[in-house]
């Protein structure tokens, strides 16, 4: 299955994969899983794409790149995201440059799928202080039931201390099945570094963290508290 638009008519690159294609034509090799894409352009509907998802028992991953504020309208949104809760086989989601609202609702429906075993979130919007919403539905969805959750990639999201206070006790929830966290590029301080932290006591099974590219440069504290973490058994 695939549909193709002029690049100038694209607005929204969905990316839906199955292992060995099993939707057909189009496949691509990318991260060891197989990739058939959908690319909407102006005129696809966002709501029967949902449906589709939601009807969809093989679906394994969802890679969503660049879903800006003004696009489909709120229903469509909508149906987009309950078809996205209706989940049966989704374990990995990947949601890329998408707007800070538009993340907030796929996070509410995320909450749906207690099967998820990964998620990539990444260049999303500004998770500067003044924004946060994102952020707080993260929280929310980790707290909700996501528990077979392993790896948790929120790379380059520019999360600041109030971005890490919004989901941390998320994290706590989280803790008991999280094998990787990368909190890479981003601006975390002194902190967030020590929410994280107080965070992390609950991560039991952690083998993977990188937090680098963030301001560590006047979390001294913060940084003890990491040293002391990583040096209890
Ligand atoms: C998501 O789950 C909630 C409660 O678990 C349920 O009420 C709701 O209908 C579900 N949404 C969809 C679209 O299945
Ligand atoms: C998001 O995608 C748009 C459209 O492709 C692009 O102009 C913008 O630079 C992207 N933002 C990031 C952070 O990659
Ligand atoms: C990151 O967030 C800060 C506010 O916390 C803001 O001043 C800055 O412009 C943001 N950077 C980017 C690249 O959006
Ligand atoms: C985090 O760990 C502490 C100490 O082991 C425990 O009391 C608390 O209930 C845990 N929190 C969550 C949300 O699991
Ligand atoms: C850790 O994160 C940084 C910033 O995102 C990235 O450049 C680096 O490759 C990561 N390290 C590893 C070992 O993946
Ligand atoms: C709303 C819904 O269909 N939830 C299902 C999501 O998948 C898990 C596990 O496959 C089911 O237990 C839920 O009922």
């Amino acid at each position: 299955m695939r549909r193709m638009r002029p690049i100038s008519a694209w607005r929204i690159l969905l990316l839906l994969s199955t292992t060995q294609g099993l939707l057909g034509v189009g496949r691509e090799e990318l991260n060891a899983w197989w990739y058939d894409f959908f690319q909407l352009g102006e005129d696809d509907d966002l709501g029967w794409l949902g449906y589709f998802i939601g009807k969809s028992v093989k679906l394994q991953c969802l890679d969503i790149q660049y879903l800006p504020e003004d696009d489909g309208g709120e229903q469509q949104m909508h149906a987009f995201s309950d078809g996205i809760a209706r989940n049966q086989s989704i374990q990995k989601v990947v949601i890329d440059n998408v707007s800070n609202n538009r993340f907030a609702a796929i996070a509410r429906a995320l909450g749906n799928l207690s099967q998820l075993e990964e998620l990539v979130f990444k260049r999303n919007f500004n998770g500067g202080r003044n924004n946060v919403n994102g952020f707080t539905a993260l929280g929310t969805l980790l707290e909700s039931g996501v528990s077979k959750l392993r790896k948790l990639d929120l790379v380059g999201n520019n999360i600041s201390d109030a971005g890490v206070a919004a989901f941390a006790h998320g994290l706590r929830s989280i803790g008991p099945s999280l094998k990787e966290l990368d909190l890479g590029w981003n601006s975390i301080g002194n902190e967030g570094l020590s929410a994280l932290v107080a965070a992390l006591v609950n991560c039991t099974s952690l083998e993977w963290l990188n937090l680098s590219d963030n301001d560590f440069s006047l979390a001294a504290a913060g940084l003890v508290s990491l040293s002391d973490w990583l040096q209890t058994a």
